[in-house]
């Protein structure tokens, strides 16, 4: 059974970024429930939202997930525990050592109290949309389009600037 293609970003701006994002790949990668597909390139980006913080680093990767989108969600949540991401409720979008976002997951379209999907603020951020471009500009996320004419219209200004490439930036098992 192959599971259901699902997109994950990957953000962080707090501690040693670069290696938290690696072992965040790293350890969805050891999921019995999880088959990763593709992991796209290191990106610097500028802060989206909130610009009074540190630059980002971001990614995204391609997963095959055996089970609920809840699940994964949980599983994301998870690693962001272990990997001591520490939630400020004052600053909705301040500095992070980990954020793991759910992309999107098949064709599944929904909203309750945990989970939205497709992710309601990708399509305004191009430090989601270039590295998910980078793996799959044909896939299309529901309700929205082809990435390529989400990147097309996305009226984010900052552009993303690769890094380390082309050598991977994560253990490969
Ligand atoms: N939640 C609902 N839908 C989802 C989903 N599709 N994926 C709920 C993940 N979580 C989802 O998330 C808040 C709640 O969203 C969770 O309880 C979950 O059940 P959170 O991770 O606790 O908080 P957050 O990530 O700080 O909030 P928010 O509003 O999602 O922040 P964003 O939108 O993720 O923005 N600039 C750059 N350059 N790069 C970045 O990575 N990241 C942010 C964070 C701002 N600016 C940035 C970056
Ligand atoms: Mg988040």
């Amino acid at each position: 059974m192959p599971g259901e293609l699902a997109a994950v970003s990957l953000g962080s701006n707090l501690g040693p970024s670069q290696a938290l994002l690696a072992r965040a790949v790293e350890t969805l990668a050891a999921l019995e429930s999880c088959q990763l597909e593709a992991v796209s390139s290191l990106y610097k980006t500028r802060p989206w939202g909130d610009v009074e913080q540190p630059d980002f680093l971001n990614a995204v990767v391609l997963l095959r997930w055996q089970g609920a989108a809840h699940a994964l969600l949980q599983q994301l949540q998870s690693i962001e525990r272990q990997l001591g991401r520490v939630r400020d409720k004052k600053r909705r979008w301040g500095p992070r050592a980990i954020d793991l976002d759910m992309l999107c997951f098949g064709d599944l379209q929904l909203a309750d109290s945990d989970l939205t999907l497709p992710h309601p603020r990708m399509a305004q951020r191009r430090f989601v949309l270039v590295p998910l471009a980078e793996l799959a500009s044909d896939l299309h996320i529901p309700g929205y389009g082809s990435v390529a004419s989400l990147l097309a219209q996305c009226p984010d200004q900052d552009e993303p600037l690769p890094v380390r490439k082309p050598e991977p930036w994560y253990e490969q098992e």
